[in-house]
């Protein structure tokens, strides 16, 4: 009792005694938080680890909703939420934040990453942060980065070997000009569309193929309605937890810790998760029948070749210091892996 009683003095004494005022500081919030694949995802597990942690941090005062399959709208209808203070948060492909950033095309760049590893470096480091940064400009605040995974093609067709076996595929890409453009160079009738219409869209034809990595192929159950899979790893993917910033500005410094200590936990916990995951779910996509062929060198070789003047245009889009700075950190972490 007396100890107790000597520890209240010594808090009241100290003043602004962090623990006290933070306590204080965190209010009952429900947030929301959206995201475009189903619970059974890799997005949708990291999104629970998230919504545990805040409220866990918060002393059960925080609470998010996180909402999957696109409830709340795809990708781009969720930022638009974000920005008009609609909707607290989501996480979504920074793909599709292109409109909004146009330095976000950088992570669109074919073949930039060789690893998971790779990507985690440059994106956590000075770029990756300045980028997610500039988000703040246009109404939203990047919290952190999640691993979408290295892309792979699916069609209903054909096995899709070399350069020539995209002619004419009709093939859904993500609201995005680069990714238009990679996949026009290729010969393939590249066709925009939010994620959340995909599945339909494969399903009654509407489109021939698709791309994305392994784990989404197969916790979309794809295989149900497309029968090739070719292994390109074309380019590394990420995601992004976004909050809106009307919103965020809104709340106490103490408030923000917790959301950004939780995200960070979320963002460990995601990248490992869908490593471990995307390992088994070739296998897994291979028991439910897809017919799998891996690009040779060869092949790779001459996709990147055709498509090499993208990078012009993503050069021209985020400009040349930010190209030319992640040239120089990859550059820098090769080297020091080498
Ligand atoms: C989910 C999307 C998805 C992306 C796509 O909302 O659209 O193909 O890979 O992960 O962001």
């Amino acid at each position: 009792m007396k100890l107790k009683a000597l520890f209240l003095a010594a808090s009241l004494l100290a003043g602004s005694h962090a623990l006290t005022a933070q306590a204080a500081d965190i209010q009952s919030r429900l947030i929301r938080f959206g995201y475009g694949l189903n619970q059974d995802s890799n997005q949708g597990r990291a999104a629970k680890v998230f919504a545990d942690q805040v409220e866990k941090l918060s002393g059960g005062k925080m609470k998010v909703r996180a909402i999957g399959t696109a409830a709340l709208g795809s990708d781009i209808q969720m930022q638009q939420a974000l920005i008009g203070g609609a909707q607290e948060m989501m996480v979504g492909s920074t793909a599709t934040l292109v409109g909004i950033t146009r330095e976000m095309a950088i992570w669109d760049t074919p073949f930039l990453f060789n690893s998971g590893e790779e990507a985690d470096q440059i994106l956590d480091g000075k770029t990756g942060t300045l980028i997610k940064d500039k988000l703040q400009e246009k109404g939203m605040v990047g919290l952190v980065y999640w691993e979408n995974g290295f892309r792979n093609l699916t069609n209903s067709q054909k096995p899709v070997q070399t350069s020539e076996d995209f002619q004419g595929l009709k093939l859904r890409v993500m609201q995005n000009n680069v990714f238009l453009e990679t996949f026009r160079k290729l010969g393939a009738n590249a066709i925009p569309l939010p994620f959340s219409e995909l599945f339909t869209a494969l399903e009654t034809k509407t489109v021939d193929g698709q791309e994305n990595p392994f784990n989404t192929i197969l916790s979309s159950k794809f295989y149900e309605v497309q029968k090739y899979l070719s292994v390109t790893n074309h380019v590394y993917s990420p995601w992004i937890v976004t909050a809106s910033k009307k919103w965020w500005d809104g709340l106490s410094a103490a408030e923000k810790d917790v959301l950004m200590k939780a995200a960070e936990a979320s963002r460990d916990y995601e990248r490992e998760d869908t490593r471990q995951e995307a390992d088994k779910a070739l296998a897994a996509l291979k028991e439910h029948g897809m017919q799998v062929n891996v690009a040779t060198p060869e092949n790779v070789d001459k996709m990147r070749a055709t498509i090499a003047p993208v990078n012009e245009q993503i050069k021209k889009e985020v400009g040349t210091e930010i190209w030319q700075a992640v040239q120089d950190e990859l550059a820098a972490l090769r080297k020091k892996g080498a």
